[in-house]
């Protein structure tokens, strides 16, 4: 398949590609949660749920694979280095009581993804403790298994987890296409440059493109 994208056309095979989504967790998108609480504007980022939910069903349709992955850390805060721990509102630190249960904590109901865009059964999960999706997980043996040497990649935010994963994932030899309406970051100019970034000096983490293209391409 072909895809119309920046800086220029991104080919994929379908046996050796896999949907990635990012950390569409509560924590992160709920009104009145983690995220709003400390002061971001999550509508920035739950303008992608729409586009994301129907490209998800396009690729379920398709019959190919999905891996969704989930930022957060075990109870005991074991896999959260001081250097992590220690950022933020002191009152509002991962692990703290947040309005959906413990901030960012595995279990909780507020570490959980959206309803929205819930995998269902046969879907990948990836549990991580840090912003890329291959730090401290099994994601690289996960997609070995698969075959996969390509990853379309979508969720929040784009210049954290998103761009962390992309440039993981790019060095380990993955071809990474990301789609603009299917990331998200709490603050616009980020969300412009994060793209801008990924795709500038011939693509030197991946391409850019939206997702009605893929969809369109799936259901060739
Ligand atoms: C952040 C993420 N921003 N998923 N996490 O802490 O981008």
């Amino acid at each position: 398949m072909i895809i119309d994208a920046a800086p220029g056309p991104f080919t994929f095979d379908r046996d050796s590609t896999a949907l990635v989504v990012i950390d569409m967790q509560r924590d992160f998108l709920l009104p009145g949660g983690f995220g709003e609480s400390l002061g971001n504007d999550v509508s920035q980022l739950r303008r992608t749920i729409e586009p994301l939910a129907a490209l998800i069903a396009a690729w379920r349709a398709a019959g190919l694979p999905i891996i969704h992955t989930r930022e957060g850390h075990k109870s005991d805060l074991s896999d959260c280095p001081p250097a992590k721990l220690n950022r933020g509102k002191p009152s509002m630190r991962i692990g703290d009581p947040g309005a959906f249960g413990r901030i960012l904590i595995r279990g909780e109901y507020g570490h959980d993804i959206v309803d929205e865009l819930q995998p269902i059964d046969g879907e990948i999960v990836v549990d991580k403790p840090g912003k890329g999706a291959f730090y401290a997980t099994d994601m690289q043996e996960v997609l070995e298994k698969l075959g996969i040497t390509s990853l379309v990649v979508t969720g929040v935010t784009t210049e954290v987890c998103v761009h962390t994963t992309v440039r993981e994932a790019n060095d380990r030899g993955y071809e990474c296409l990301v789609l603009a309406d299917c990331v998200g970051s709490y603050f616009p100019e980020f969300q412009r440059v994060g793209l801008a970034m990924i795709a500038a000096q011939g693509g030197i983490f991946g391409w850019v493109a939206d997702s009605p293209s893929v969809i369109a391409a799936l259901q060739e």
